[in-house]
């Protein structure tokens, strides 16, 4: 008796692994993956790379990004500090130069669905 109810138990065991990996059961479960694995294209639009702006001034980023299952999140930086964030509608950010002359890395971010990232960068000199 004792060995059959740990056969029992055992089969119980095996069925419960054996539900939690099937595949099917795993695509419910799990996010879905982007086989395919395209990453999102990101452009920054304006301004352009190398461009001269002017000190205290406000200067419009913009970017576009697409993706073959959808832009998730977008995201504008300027020398690593994160300016605006937001959904596949984010397609501009005004940045706030500051007066300290120099270059400055501007970064748009771009993730799909599954957490495929894609960056463009450009440089731009304050002056
Ligand atoms: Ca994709």
């Amino acid at each position: 008796m004792k060995k059959l109810l740990f056969s029992a138990a055992s089969l119980v065991l095996m069925l419960v692994a054996v539900f939690i990996f099937s595949p099917s059961v795993k695509a419910n479960i799990l996010p879905p993956v982007d086989e395919e694995g395209i990453p999102p294209v990101v452009t920054i639009t304006s301004p352009v790379e190398g461009a001269v702006v002017t000190r205290r001034s406000v200067v419009t980023i913009e970017a576009t990004a697409t993706d073959d299952e959808g832009v998730t999140q977008v995201y504008y930086k300027v020398n690593g500090d994160t300016l605006c964030t937001g959904d596949a509608s984010l397609t501009s950010c005004d940045w706030e130069v500051p007066s300290k002359r120099g270059t400055y890395d501007i970064v748009v971010g771009a993730y799909d669905a599954s957490s495929n990232l894609t960056l463009d960068l450009i440089t731009v000199t304050v002056k």
